[in-house]
């Protein structure tokens, strides 16, 4: 078989088979390969006319067609069918080969089998995709790890059938080894705290201003015209507007109210725990999909009292919906800036040399949390590559102190009337956390050096102390110069 396929993509479910075809339509040769061969053939007979395919059966066929340096994409079901496929194709290929897995791995996954495969000479390219079926064809976001050498060349391919915002491509590199799945899995911890805060709004605007769900898609197709515009909020308004065609109901009330995590959520919240980053709205917003999936324990709950009931006024439902306006849109800075931060928390730990503003660059199209907000993030990082926290620019600084009060209003409201706002409540608390000159903290660490020694740091010198509780006066001791 000659070797025409500037890239090859084994694996040709709906994702392998989309990225194929996005290739191949950008007038690349790809070869195209899956392990049951049904599927290669279905491929080729079904969209063979837009572009040059190299259909292979054989793993043997499939490496032959790719050009050199070779460029295998595997789209298989992550987890070890990934390691699975490596293991069959990397005896096959040459010193200076690329793989590039663009499947949903967990970061640490991706460490490991870079870190084995450049022991063998061939560049391991684990890249984040985010952008679904239909993002897959006509344009992903796309994070791509590994090394720089690989970016080199591989990154303009991938640049060329990624998503396009102002005419900047939705991928960059990442950083090196694991970065780009890193990225991806915060990507979509962001997306769990993003979604989790619209259905908040939803059902505030619903049990507290007693929207139907039709009116409330309204105020969400206005929202989108405003600085909330983002494809999250444009398809609440489509779903929230949908009437169930068998029995008339909105289509929000005949859905089953469990909903379901794949695992990336999880991930970031165990990673987040690991690196010590407080990701507070993530963690609520995961943990509020596993409590709603809990039948045995809402129904344990679901006869205790609740709060109060009254819808409002038309002219305060008006006012409250503005004030959900604010809150959600604060708690959306909060829930953006935790994730930024943990990024940043990942670079420092792993090494990688992540530009914090081309990572919002790259959101702004092709993924599921795409929205005109990304572009502010990325200003604000290219204005001040150091900046710590969204909430040390001036404009957001403005934003979230304008929408503290009316955020406030909607916590206590959703308080009172006992309905759960656990992502709103959760950025309200990281907000007063970081805000606050003083915390309990203090206290803590006292109860901690009385029970288990654990010491404490005081305020006004340097050193390391213990009280002795148990002695009388309950002499301090200096520990780390063994004074008292
Ligand atoms: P699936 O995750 O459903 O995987 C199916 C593919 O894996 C088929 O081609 C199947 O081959 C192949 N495969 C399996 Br399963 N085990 C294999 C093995 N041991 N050896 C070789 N091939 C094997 O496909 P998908 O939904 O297209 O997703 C592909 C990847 O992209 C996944 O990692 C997924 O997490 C990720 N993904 C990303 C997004 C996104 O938005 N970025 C969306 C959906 C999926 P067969 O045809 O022979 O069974």
């Amino acid at each position: 078989m000659e070797a025409t396929a500037q890239i090859g993509v084994t694996g040709l479910a709906v994702m392998g088979r989309n990225l194929a075809r996005n290739f191949a339509r950008h007038g690349y040769t790809v070869a195209v390969h899956n392990r049951t061969p049904s599927r290669t053939r279905a491929l080729v007979e079904k969209f063979g006319h837009e572009g040059t395919f190299v259909p292979a059966e054989s793993l043997e066929d499939f490496v032959a067609a790719l050009e050199r340096p070779r460029r295998l994409l595997i789209m298989v079901k992550a987890g070890q069918p990934t390691d699975e496929v490596i293991e069959e194709f990397a005896p096959l290929l040459e010193p200076g080969d690329m793989i590039i897995d663009g499947g949903n791995a967990h970061f640490a996954d991706t460490r490991r089998r870079e870190r084995a495969l450049r022991e063998r000479g061939i560049h391991f390219v684990g890249t984040g995709v985010s952008g679904g079926e239909e993002g897959a064809l006509h344009g992903p976001s796309i994070m791509p790890g590994g090394s720089e050498e690989s970016y080199a060349v591989l990154g303009p391919m991938l640049e060329k059938i990624s998503a396009h915002v102002d005419g900047d491509p939705c991928c960059t590199h990442i950083g090196t080894d694991g970065a780009g799945h890193f990225v991806k899995m915060v990507h979509n911890g962001i997306e769990y705290a993003d979604m989790q805060l619209i259905a908040e709004a939803y059902q505030l605007l619903r049990e507290v201003a007693g929207y139907t769900p039709a009116e409330i898609a309204e105020i969400f197709r206005r929202w989108n015209k405003g600085r909330l515009n983002s494809y999250l909020i444009e398809i609440t308004a489509e779903v929230l507007a949908h009437t169930d065609p068998e029995t008339g109901q909105p289509f929000v009330d005949i859905v089953q109210d469990a909903a379901e995590q794949k695992g990336t959520g999880r991930w970031t919240v165990q990673t987040a725990l690991d690196l010590g980053s407080p990701v507070t709205a993530i963690a609520q917003a995961t943990f509020a999909r596993v409590a709603s999936s809990r039948a045995e324990l809402r129904a344990a709950y679901r006869p205790l009292a609740g709060g109060t009931e009254q819808e409002l006024r038309h002219h305060e439902a008006e006012r409250f919906t503005d004030q959900v306006e604010q809150a959600l849109y604060a708690s959306k800075i909060i829930a953006y800036d935790q994730g930024w931060t943990m990024i940043r928390d990942g670079a420092a730990e792993y090494g990688w040399d992540i530009d914090l503003g081309a990572v919002a660059r790259i959101w702004r199209g092709g993924c599921i949390i795409r929205a005109a907000f990304l572009d502010r993030i990325r200003a604000a990082h290219a204005a001040n590559p150091g900046l710590v926290s969204l909430l040390a620019e001036e404009g957001f600084a403005a934003e979230i102190g304008d929408a503290q009060v009316p955020w406030r209003e909607v916590v206590a409201i959703a308080a009172h009337r006992g309905i759960p706002a656990p992502a709103f409540t959760a950025a309200l608390a990281f907000y007063d956390t970081l805000r606050s000159e003083r915390l309990p903290a203090a206290l803590i660490q006292g109860l901690r050096d009385f029970f288990g020694a654990h010491t404490y740091h005081r305020t006004d010198r340097e050193g390391v102390y213990h009280t002795r509780w148990a002695e009388p006066g309950r002499p301090e001791i200096r520990t780390d110069t063994g004074t008292s």
